[in-house]
Protein backbone atom coordinates (compact mmCIF):
# COMPACT_ATOMS: atom_id res chain seq x y z
CA UNK A 1 0.00 0.00 0.00
CA UNK A 2 1.48 3.43 -0.92
CA UNK A 3 1.07 6.25 1.78
CA UNK A 4 2.55 9.73 1.39
CA UNK A 5 3.98 10.22 4.98
CA UNK A 6 5.50 7.01 5.89
CA UNK A 7 7.86 4.83 3.73
CA UNK A 8 7.37 0.91 4.67
CA UNK A 9 9.74 -2.43 3.42
CA UNK A 10 9.71 -5.46 4.20
CA UNK A 11 13.20 -7.51 3.91
CA UNK A 12 13.87 -10.69 6.35
CA UNK A 13 10.75 -10.85 8.16
CA UNK A 14 10.82 -7.64 9.42
CA UNK A 15 9.11 -4.51 8.36
CA UNK A 16 10.72 -0.97 8.60
CA UNK A 17 8.52 1.95 9.08
CA UNK A 18 10.22 5.26 7.88
CA UNK A 19 8.61 8.29 9.11
CA UNK A 20 8.71 10.75 6.10
CA UNK A 21 8.06 14.51 6.22
CA UNK A 22 11.42 16.25 5.94
CA UNK A 23 10.13 19.70 5.53
CA UNK A 24 8.32 19.57 8.88
CA UNK A 25 10.57 17.18 10.92
CA UNK A 26 8.72 14.00 10.96
CA UNK A 27 5.92 16.35 13.04
CA UNK A 28 2.86 14.19 13.78
CA UNK A 29 -0.26 15.12 11.46
CA UNK A 30 -3.33 13.46 11.42
CA UNK A 31 -2.35 11.97 7.72
CA UNK A 32 0.52 10.68 9.32
CA UNK A 33 -0.98 9.14 12.06
CA UNK A 34 -3.83 7.53 10.46
CA UNK A 35 -0.86 5.93 7.75
CA UNK A 36 1.41 4.96 10.89
CA UNK A 37 -1.87 3.12 12.57
CA UNK A 38 -2.95 1.37 9.26
CA UNK A 39 0.52 -0.10 8.43
CA UNK A 40 1.63 -1.07 12.03
CA UNK A 41 -2.03 -3.24 12.25
CA UNK A 42 -0.98 -4.25 8.58
CA UNK A 43 1.91 -5.48 9.66
CA UNK A 44 0.83 -7.05 12.79
CA UNK A 45 -1.98 -8.55 10.20
CA UNK A 46 1.31 -10.08 7.88
CA UNK A 47 2.60 -13.29 8.27
CA UNK A 48 5.69 -12.01 6.63
CA UNK A 49 6.27 -9.58 9.67
CA UNK A 50 7.94 -10.87 12.66
CA UNK A 51 9.55 -7.76 14.35
CA UNK A 52 8.73 -4.35 13.42
CA UNK A 53 11.20 -1.01 13.12
CA UNK A 54 10.35 2.24 13.34
CA UNK A 55 12.83 5.29 12.56
CA UNK A 56 12.51 8.60 11.23
CA UNK A 57 15.59 10.48 9.58
CA UNK A 58 19.23 11.17 11.08
CA UNK A 59 17.58 14.78 11.97
CA UNK A 60 14.28 14.07 13.22
CA UNK A 61 12.50 11.07 14.71
CA UNK A 62 9.97 13.07 15.30
CA UNK A 63 10.04 16.63 16.88
CA UNK A 64 6.78 16.46 18.10
CA UNK A 65 2.56 16.71 16.96
CA UNK A 66 2.19 18.91 13.95
CA UNK A 67 2.18 22.54 15.75
CA UNK A 68 0.40 24.54 12.62
CA UNK A 69 -2.05 21.62 12.30
CA UNK A 70 -2.95 21.89 16.05
CA UNK A 71 -2.73 25.57 16.51
CA UNK A 72 -6.26 26.90 16.02
CA UNK A 73 -8.00 23.58 17.54
CA UNK A 74 -10.50 24.65 20.26
CA UNK A 75 -11.02 22.60 23.25
CA UNK A 76 -14.16 21.06 21.63
CA UNK A 77 -12.13 20.12 18.62
CA UNK A 78 -9.56 18.38 20.67
CA UNK A 79 -11.32 16.40 23.60
CA UNK A 80 -15.07 16.00 20.89
CA UNK A 81 -12.90 14.43 18.88
CA UNK A 82 -10.35 12.20 21.11
CA UNK A 83 -7.22 14.36 19.52
CA UNK A 84 -4.61 11.76 18.83
CA UNK A 85 -6.15 8.97 20.85
CA UNK A 86 -7.37 6.38 18.49
CA UNK A 87 -4.31 6.15 16.69
CA UNK A 88 -1.97 5.94 19.95
CA UNK A 89 -4.50 2.94 21.15
CA UNK A 90 -4.27 1.49 17.95
CA UNK A 91 -0.25 1.46 18.47
CA UNK A 92 -0.43 0.34 21.95
CA UNK A 93 -2.05 -2.63 20.86
CA UNK A 94 0.06 -4.17 18.40
CA UNK A 95 0.92 -7.72 19.63
CA UNK A 96 4.21 -7.83 17.45
CA UNK A 97 7.58 -6.08 18.66
CA UNK A 98 7.63 -2.65 17.90
CA UNK A 99 11.64 -0.79 18.26
CA UNK A 100 11.73 2.73 17.62
CA UNK A 101 15.20 3.39 16.44
CA UNK A 102 15.71 7.45 17.17
CA UNK A 103 18.20 9.86 15.96
CA UNK A 104 17.78 13.44 15.86
CA UNK A 105 15.24 14.55 17.28
CA UNK A 106 12.45 12.76 19.77
CA UNK A 107 10.28 15.82 21.07
CA UNK A 108 6.74 16.24 22.70
CA UNK A 109 4.95 13.82 20.71
CA UNK A 110 7.85 12.00 19.18
CA UNK A 111 9.43 11.26 22.09
CA UNK A 112 6.07 9.73 23.34
CA UNK A 113 5.76 7.46 19.85
CA UNK A 114 8.93 6.24 20.44
CA UNK A 115 7.73 5.40 24.27
CA UNK A 116 4.76 3.41 23.45
CA UNK A 117 7.40 1.23 21.10
CA UNK A 118 8.77 -1.90 23.05
CA UNK A 119 12.44 -0.29 23.56
CA UNK A 120 13.95 2.27 21.95
CA UNK A 121 17.63 2.23 20.31
CA UNK A 122 19.50 5.68 20.17
CA UNK A 123 21.29 7.34 17.91
CA UNK A 124 23.97 9.15 19.54
CA UNK A 125 22.52 12.30 18.25
CA UNK A 126 19.28 11.56 19.91
CA UNK A 127 17.66 14.02 21.60
CA UNK A 128 14.57 13.37 24.08
CA UNK A 129 12.82 15.82 25.56
CA UNK A 130 8.80 17.24 26.27
CA UNK A 131 8.60 20.86 25.41
CA UNK A 132 4.81 21.08 25.35
CA UNK A 133 5.44 23.74 28.37
CA UNK A 134 6.51 26.25 25.59
CA UNK A 135 3.64 26.23 23.80
CA UNK A 136 1.04 26.68 26.78
CA UNK A 137 0.02 22.62 27.03
CA UNK A 138 1.21 19.32 28.26
CA UNK A 139 2.11 16.31 26.82
CA UNK A 140 -0.77 14.47 25.58
CA UNK A 141 0.37 10.48 24.84
CA UNK A 142 2.13 9.58 27.69
CA UNK A 143 5.06 12.53 27.94
CA UNK A 144 4.26 12.41 31.82
CA UNK A 145 3.34 8.59 32.40
CA UNK A 146 5.34 6.70 30.53
CA UNK A 147 8.62 8.60 30.68
CA UNK A 148 7.83 9.15 34.54
CA UNK A 149 8.23 5.26 35.06
CA UNK A 150 11.08 4.85 32.59
CA UNK A 151 13.29 8.06 33.84
CA UNK A 152 11.49 8.58 37.84
CA UNK A 153 9.25 11.52 38.82
CA UNK A 154 12.77 14.26 39.39
CA UNK A 155 13.83 13.26 36.02
CA UNK A 156 10.16 13.49 34.13
CA UNK A 157 9.16 16.45 36.10
CA UNK A 158 12.62 18.42 35.17
CA UNK A 159 11.39 17.76 31.71
CA UNK A 160 8.38 18.36 31.43
CA UNK A 161 8.43 21.73 33.36
CA UNK A 162 11.62 23.09 32.02
CA UNK A 163 11.11 21.82 28.36
CA UNK A 164 14.67 20.67 28.39
CA UNK A 165 16.33 18.18 25.94
CA UNK A 166 17.82 15.08 27.27
CA UNK A 167 20.83 13.76 25.41
CA UNK A 168 21.48 9.99 24.06
CA UNK A 169 24.05 9.22 27.19
CA UNK A 170 21.27 10.36 29.75
CA UNK A 171 18.61 8.74 27.99
CA UNK A 172 20.68 5.59 28.40
CA UNK A 173 22.28 5.99 31.88
CA UNK A 174 18.20 7.11 32.79
CA UNK A 175 16.57 4.03 31.37
CA UNK A 176 14.95 5.43 28.57
CA UNK A 177 16.21 3.63 25.83
CA UNK A 178 18.22 0.40 25.92
CA UNK A 179 21.37 1.11 24.19
CA UNK A 180 23.30 4.14 22.12
CA UNK A 181 24.73 2.93 19.03
CA UNK A 182 26.91 5.21 16.53
CA UNK A 183 24.36 7.14 14.61
CA UNK A 184 25.39 6.13 10.64
CA UNK A 185 24.67 2.65 12.17
CA UNK A 186 21.61 3.50 13.87
CA UNK A 187 19.15 1.44 11.46
CA UNK A 188 21.16 -1.40 10.47
CA UNK A 189 22.17 -2.22 14.39
CA UNK A 190 18.01 -1.93 15.05
CA UNK A 191 17.14 -3.67 11.62
CA UNK A 192 20.01 -6.48 13.38
CA UNK A 193 18.07 -6.74 16.83
CA UNK A 194 14.73 -6.94 14.82
CA UNK A 195 16.29 -10.25 13.04
CA UNK A 196 17.33 -11.61 16.44
CA UNK A 197 13.53 -10.97 17.89
CA UNK A 198 12.33 -12.59 14.35
CA UNK A 199 14.04 -15.98 14.67
CA UNK A 200 12.37 -16.87 18.02
CA UNK A 201 9.34 -18.63 18.33
CA UNK A 202 6.99 -16.16 18.02
CA UNK A 203 4.30 -17.35 20.66
CA UNK A 204 6.85 -16.71 23.33
CA UNK A 205 7.55 -12.91 21.93
CA UNK A 206 4.16 -12.32 22.40
CA UNK A 207 4.31 -13.98 25.65
CA UNK A 208 7.27 -11.72 26.63
CA UNK A 209 5.92 -8.84 25.48
CA UNK A 210 2.46 -9.30 26.78
CA UNK A 211 4.18 -10.31 30.16
CA UNK A 212 6.53 -7.05 30.49
CA UNK A 213 4.08 -4.70 29.62
CA UNK A 214 1.43 -6.52 32.20
CA UNK A 215 3.77 -4.85 34.56
CA UNK A 216 3.31 -1.71 34.28
CA UNK A 217 -0.57 -2.25 34.57
CA UNK A 218 -0.86 -4.35 38.04
CA UNK A 219 0.41 -5.11 41.14
CA UNK A 220 3.91 -7.35 41.56
CA UNK A 221 2.35 -10.22 43.29
CA UNK A 222 -0.88 -10.27 40.47
CA UNK A 223 1.88 -9.72 37.40
CA UNK A 224 3.85 -12.74 38.48
CA UNK A 225 0.98 -14.39 38.65
CA UNK A 226 0.17 -13.96 35.06
CA UNK A 227 4.07 -14.26 34.41
CA UNK A 228 4.20 -17.58 35.77
CA UNK A 229 0.75 -18.47 34.04
CA UNK A 230 1.82 -17.55 30.73
CA UNK A 231 5.67 -19.36 31.43
CA UNK A 232 3.34 -22.33 32.31
CA UNK A 233 1.30 -22.14 29.28
CA UNK A 234 4.52 -22.19 26.79
CA UNK A 235 4.82 -25.72 27.47
CA UNK A 236 1.64 -26.58 25.59
CA UNK A 237 3.66 -25.41 22.65
CA UNK A 238 5.67 -27.77 20.09
CA UNK A 239 8.67 -24.62 19.98
CA UNK A 240 8.70 -25.53 23.50
CA UNK A 241 10.24 -28.89 22.99
CA UNK A 242 11.73 -28.20 19.79
CA UNK A 243 13.85 -25.42 21.88
CA UNK A 244 15.05 -27.65 24.43
CA UNK A 245 15.70 -30.34 22.54
CA UNK A 246 17.47 -28.15 20.45
CA UNK A 247 19.69 -27.33 23.01
CA UNK A 248 20.39 -30.91 24.63
CA UNK A 249 21.16 -31.77 21.21
CA UNK A 250 23.34 -28.89 20.85
CA UNK A 251 21.83 -27.56 17.27
CA UNK A 252 20.25 -24.35 16.41
CA UNK A 253 16.51 -24.52 17.48
CA UNK A 254 13.74 -24.21 14.30
CA UNK A 255 10.95 -22.68 15.74
CA UNK A 256 7.32 -23.20 13.59
CA UNK A 257 5.29 -20.70 16.23
CA UNK A 258 3.39 -23.35 17.21
N1 LIG B 1 5.15 20.97 14.07
C1 LIG B 1 5.11 21.54 12.85
N2 LIG B 1 6.22 21.91 12.18
C2 LIG B 1 7.41 21.70 12.78
C3 LIG B 1 7.52 21.11 14.06
C4 LIG B 1 6.31 20.74 14.71
N3 LIG B 1 6.30 20.11 15.90
N4 LIG B 1 8.83 21.03 14.40
C5 LIG B 1 9.51 21.57 13.36
N5 LIG B 1 8.67 21.95 12.40
C6 LIG B 1 8.99 22.59 11.10
C7 LIG B 1 9.40 24.04 11.30
O1 LIG B 1 8.25 24.87 11.40
C8 LIG B 1 10.22 24.27 10.05
O2 LIG B 1 9.34 24.48 8.97
P1 LIG B 1 9.46 25.83 8.06
O3 LIG B 1 10.84 25.70 7.43
O4 LIG B 1 8.34 25.69 7.09
O5 LIG B 1 9.36 26.98 8.99
C9 LIG B 1 10.90 22.93 9.81
O6 LIG B 1 10.14 21.97 10.55
C10 LIG B 1 12.32 22.88 10.33
O7 LIG B 1 12.30 23.26 11.70
P2 LIG B 1 13.28 24.40 12.30
O8 LIG B 1 13.59 25.42 11.26
O9 LIG B 1 12.64 24.90 13.56
O10 LIG B 1 14.55 23.51 12.59
P3 LIG B 1 15.69 23.79 13.70
O11 LIG B 1 16.76 22.81 13.38
O12 LIG B 1 16.01 25.23 13.76
O13 LIG B 1 15.00 23.41 15.10
C11 LIG B 1 13.66 22.01 16.59
C12 LIG B 1 14.62 22.07 15.36
C13 LIG B 1 14.43 22.39 17.85
C14 LIG B 1 13.17 20.58 16.68
C15 LIG B 1 12.49 22.99 16.35
O14 LIG B 1 11.93 22.75 15.08
C16 LIG B 1 11.38 22.85 17.38
O15 LIG B 1 11.50 23.33 18.49
N6 LIG B 1 10.25 22.21 16.97
C17 LIG B 1 9.09 22.09 17.83
C18 LIG B 1 9.30 21.07 18.93
C19 LIG B 1 8.09 20.99 19.81
O16 LIG B 1 7.70 21.94 20.47
N7 LIG B 1 7.46 19.80 19.85
C20 LIG B 1 6.28 19.56 20.66
C21 LIG B 1 5.06 19.76 19.83
S1 LIG B 1 3.56 19.66 20.79
C22 LIG B 1 3.29 18.01 20.96
O17 LIG B 1 4.02 17.18 20.49
C23 LIG B 1 2.06 17.63 21.73
C24 LIG B 1 2.04 16.15 22.04
C25 LIG B 1 0.68 15.70 22.39
C26 LIG B 1 0.27 14.40 21.76
C27 LIG B 1 0.94 14.14 20.41
C28 LIG B 1 0.37 12.98 19.66
C29 LIG B 1 1.05 12.70 18.36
Amino acid sequence: MAYETIIVEIEDEVALIRLNRPEALNALNATLLDELSAALTEADRNDKVRCIVLTGSEKAFAAGADIKEMAQKSFVDAYGGDLFGPQIDTISRIRKPIIAAVSGYALGGGCELAMACDFIIAAENAKFGQPEINLGVIAGIGGTQRLTRFVGKSKAMDMNLTGRFMDAAEAERSGLVSRVVPTPKLVSEALSAARKIAEKSQISVMAAKESVNRSYETTLREGLLFERRAFQSMFATEDQKEGMAAFLEKREAQFRDR
